[in-house]
């Protein structure tokens, strides 16, 4: 569907078009660009308002800097499609997020604008800071090195170190503070209050509006700037904000809180920042959807929120009319809450994604047993591990790719100590349209070699309450569940909760000839491949692991026994995975079977939807088809040759 640009921004592909425009014609290029977002996520989908928002900070900052020669750091990066648009990728734009389209994210191998690859977020400072000591280090005094970091990604421990060090650094960096007191779900912790506290702060208005006055003289007074930057750096010394600005105790000149929204202000305030040397932070104060109504009111709803009838607001799902199974993550909600009421020792810690996991129900229902602690994945970790020296069961979810952020935490803080932690890592495997950054690929392989750590995946809902259930009964240690994004298998899912056998897994299907061995929702691949395989007269056995740590040894002894051909099927990387702990327990047991491994090759896998990489990396149903096809004959050739 072809969705046509205005006026202005038809003329514009790049920075140097934009340039060409008047001050005054800011606003318009604004209105349209902001347009051209909505109707084109609107009928592809993607992150929404966190793009509306920045907008004009968006058109303002390339506007005055010299991008790329400037350097222009976006954090998380999913609040970068004015970017995109404004910087050759308007005609590509509604390729966004799709199958070898263009990336949801910035990325440097996608266009020299993109300075950094991000997705995760509060990387920005560090990278950025990281530039701007590079071009000290070649002399290049005149680059501008700007991180664009909202609040929510402020509050990961990430931007404070990356904060404290550019604070000693002599380095060209601009930080703009995108405060929209809003990370997904609203944004927590004493940072935000503080934010707020400034915004609203008589004084530091005042005196905000005296450094800019002074600070808008300064393109008009050509040679004499720097004097005026002197007597700004005075000024500012004098202050209040020395002893109380949080940033300028970082050594950062801190300037703000500005309207994020009037472009030709912000646009004219960056270009006379980029004057003043050294550390600097803007606070720019946006709303998250803006001008889109629905979306500046439902702001949790609006952040990604799918397709959508741009005119009514009406978020279009599919028309469905018989029961359909849950997600995953709404199994996990409303199971923790129900194990919460019947043991009292049960909290749950999410790291800034309560409507993402769907902790979001045990916050409503217990609030003062769920805990949002920002995007602070280590914190979260460390925090669990806190609260179960005391003999609390912290289910800590997070969602797998962030768990990256935390590994220390997890050996350091929970696995050498064996505490009872219970960690619920959603979005596992490949997740999707978020692509690389996102993908949950490498969890079963960095938890398995822990000492002490469990290590499960269930394959529907029924069993993901089971393993809950099972890991917070007394002293099972660390315990990690992993599972995917997207729905379960039972749409009568809530089924009574039963122990499970730790290191045990279960056998599907007997065959013969090949054995298929599962590990999560990828065993419903495999159940389908061999109804498929079946009527093909071919009867394979298929067995659901449950476990990658500790390996059910008996079952996998029988597996080796019986079957010359063993194939391993995994929504996950597949050097360190399950499969490679099938290979190491033949290996270790003198077995001399073949394996074949399906699973997430050694490479990033892209963007998509989950089927379409499933297929690309080759482990759906039609691979395990083909898998097993290689090695099987068919009963009807055996019966025919014998
Ligand atoms: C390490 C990490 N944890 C969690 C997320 C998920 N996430 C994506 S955007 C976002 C909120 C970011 O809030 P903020 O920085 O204020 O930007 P806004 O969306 O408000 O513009 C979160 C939690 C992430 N991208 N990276």
């Amino acid at each position: 569907m072809e969705v046509k640009t205005g006026t202005l921004l038809s003329t514009i592909n790049y920075p140097e078009d934009l340039k060409k425009y008047s001050e005054e014609e800011l606003e318009q290029i604004c209105q349209e660009l902001r347009q051209y977002i909505i109707d084109v996520v609107s009928v592809n989908g993607g992150h929404f308002g966190a793009s509306l928002g920045v907008v004009e900070l968006t058109v303002a900052l390339h506007y005055a800097l010299n991008t790329p020669y400037d350097k222009l750091v976006w954090d998380v990066g999913h609040q970068a499609y004015g970017h995109k648009i404004l910087t050759g990728r308007k005609d590509q734009f509604h390729t966004n997020r799709i199958i070898n389209g263009i990336s949801g994210f910035p990325k440097i191998s996608e266009s020299e604008y993109d300075t950094f690859g991000v997705g995760h977020s509060s990387t920005s400072i560090s990278a950025a800071l990281g530039m701007a000591v590079a071009s000290h280090y070649k002399g290049e005094k005149d680059r501008q090195h700007v991180a664009v970091i909202g609040d929510g990604a402020m509050t990961a421990g990430l931007a404070f170190e990356g904060l404290n060090h550019a604070g000693i650094e002599k380095s060209n960096v601009l930080v703009i503070l995108n405060d929209n007191c809003m990370s997904i779900d609203p944004n927590v912790g004493a940072l935000k209050e503080y934010l707020t506290s400034i915004t609203t702060s008589k004084s530091y208005n005042r005196f905000r509006d005296d450094v800019f006055n002074v600070l808008t003289k300064l393109s008009e007074l050509g040679p004499n700037a720097q004097k005026y930057v002197k007597k700004i750096q005075k000024s500012i010394k004098g202050t209040l904000l020395k002893q109380s600005n949080l940033f300028e105790a970082l050594n950062f000149r801190y300037f703000g809180p500005v309207d994020g929204h009037d472009v030709k202000r912000l646009a004219a305030i960056i270009k006379d920042l980029s004057a003043i040397p050294g550390p600097k932070l803007l606070h720019c104060v946006t709303v998250k959807g803006k001008g889109f109504a629905l979306a500046e009111k439902d702001q949790t709803k609006w952040h990604a929120p799918g397709l959508f009838d741009k005119i009514t607001g009406e978020i279009k799902k599919p028309i469905i009319d018989k029961p359909q199974p849950p997600k995953y993550q709404d199994v996990f909600g409303h199971t923790i809450v129900e194990l919460a009421e019947a043991n009292s020792k049960i909290v749950g810690i999410t790291p800034a994604m309560p409507s993402g996991c769907s902790l979001n129900i045990m916050m409503k229902a217990m609030p003062e047993r769920a805990f949002d602690v920002g995007i602070a994945e280590q914190h979260a970790v460390t925090f669990s591990a806190g609260l179960a020296t005391q003999g609390l069961v912290p289910f800590c979810n997070i969602y797998s790719s962030f768990m990256q952020r935390a590994y220390d935490q997890v050996i350091h803080d929970v696995a050498i100590q064996n505490l009872n932690v219970v960690f619920c890592l959603d979005r596992a495997g490949l997740a999707g349209a978020d692509g690389a950054t996102h993908h949950g690929a490498y969890d079963l392989a960095f938890m398995r070699c822990i000492p002490n750590m469990i290590v499960a995946s269930p394959m529907n809902e029924e069993e993901l309450r089971n393993m809950m259930y099972t890991a917070q009964l007394e002293n099972k240690g660390p315990f990690t569940i992993r599972y995917p994004r997207g729905n379960g298998m039972l749409p009568d899912w809530k089924r009574p909760l039963n122990e499970l056998q730790v290191g045990k897994g279960r056998k599907v299907c007997d065959g013969e000839d090949v054995a298929i061995l599962t590990i999560g929702h990828v065993g419903n691949f495999a159940v389908e491949a061999c109804k498929e395989l079946n009527s093909d007269g071919i009867t394979p056995a298929h067995y659901d692991l449950r476990f990658v740590k500790p390996l059910d040894e008996e079952l996998l002894h029988d597996v080796f026994t019986r079957f010359k051909n063993v194939i391993t099927v995994e929504d996950g990387c597949l050097q360190g995975g399950m499969g490679s702990a099938v290979l190491e327990f033949m290996a270790d047991n003198g077995y001399k079977s073949n394996v074949t491994r399906l699973g997430i090759p050694d490479e990033f896998i892209e963007h998509g939807e989950q089927p379409e990489l499933w297929a690309l990396c080759g482990y759906d149903t039609t691979a395990i088809i083909k898998a097993v096809k290689k090695i099987a004959v068919s009963r009807t050739t055996k019966i025919m040759a014998s």
